[in-house]
């Protein structure tokens, strides 16, 4: 596409664009799979708010839980008047308890790649806190090239919540702290929210739910694709596949086809083997000693780890280590 062409276009080209290169990219490779950021275009991000809804669905109420009844501890270690950055600007219910809680806080900055996700947030920030300084930064915070300084000569607090590190392999995850521990700098902490190994069955059925709003919401993708790429992907064709991986730890997510067929996209042909899958997602489990090593990997130190009386997840308070 020549750059006239993009400069002319609306919003929207370059990020379409990017998913058309993943996603040709992720259907050519021998093990198939595409970046889990893209299972949230709206109806991807409405169906995973569905999700938190479930009832097999422990991770969001239980970091809930842990925050509401947690947030003073948070608070004081953070101690008045620092900056809280929070990396994606999802649930606001979480931002919210942290920020009833900080003393003083002298700015909030959500860091999130939609445009229109951080606008909403920041409006409604800026109406339900008069007093509180907003300042979106439309960033992709997973691209080591680099965040713009955000906060400068304040004391930083980030927040990463809802076990979305778990999306990321260990390296990436090490990745995401380095970045994370330069922005946030020498005296910064972060609060991160990790889900915890457990019964394998307890885990299955978090990513097997019986309405199957999980299926719902994997599937979507291949609406996704045909909507925007013009494909031809048959929605009946492919199924939601979700397991835990006891020796590696995490839960893998695939959509597997049904029977042996083929489908364009962006003008690509693709067949599929019945059977074959392609990978969406992985949730990484952890135990304590997982994220004080991930912590390490990342320049952090745990400085304190609460959870709840079931054991399911764990917030973490991290310190920048020297
Ligand atoms: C948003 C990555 C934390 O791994 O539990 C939920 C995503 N995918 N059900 C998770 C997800 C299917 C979720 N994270």
């Amino acid at each position: 596409m020549s750059s006239s062409v993009l400069a002319r276009d609306p919003a929207g080209t370059a990020e379409r664009e990017a998913f058309r290169r993943d996603v040709l990219a992720g259907l050519s490779r021998k093990r198939r799979a595409i970046p889990a950021k893209y299972l949230y275009d709206a109806q991807g991000s409405a169906l995973f708010d569905a999700i938190c809804e479930l009832p097999e669905y422990y991770l969001t109420r239980t970091e809930t839980e842990i925050l509401k009844r947690h947030a003073a501890d948070i608070a004081s270690r953070a101690g008045p008047g620092c900056a809280l950055i929070e990396f994606g600007s999802g649930s606001s219910v979480k931002s919210r308890l942290l920020l009833d809680a900080l003393e003083d806080l002298a700015l909030y900055s959500p860091i999130d790649i939609s445009r229109q996700h951080l606008d909403e947030t920041a409006d409604r920030l800026r109406r339900d806190y008069p007093s509180l300084k907003v300042e979106p930064v439309c960033a992709d915070y997973m691209a080591p090239a680099g965040l713009p300084e955000v906060g400068k000569g304040l004391r930083r607090l980030g927040f990463f919540p809802g076990s979305t590190i778990g999306n990321l392999t260990p390296p990436e995850a090490t990745v995401f702290l380095r970045q994370a521990r330069r922005l946030l700098g020498d005296d910064g902490a972060l609060v991160l929210g990790a889900d915890l190994k457990k019964d394998p069955q307890r885990l299955h059925a978090a990513y097997n739910d019986s309405a199957g709003i999980t299926a719902a919401f994997t599937l979507n993708l291949l609406r996704r694709i045909n909507r925007e790429l013009r494909g031809t992907l048959d929605l009946d064709g492919f199924e939601h596949e979700a397991f835990y991986d006891p020796v590696e730890g995490r839960i893998e997510i695939y959509f597997r086809s049904l029977r042996e067929q083929s489908a364009i996209v962006a003008g690509r042909t693709f067949s599929f083997a019945k059977g074959e899958r392609v990978h969406t997602e992985y949730s990484y489990k952890y135990d304590l000693a997982d994220i004080a090593a991930m912590a390490r990997s990342g320049g952090f130190a745990v400085a304190d780890t609460w959870t709840d009386p079931e054991r399911l997840f764990a917030v973490s308070y991290l310190v920048a280590a020297p």
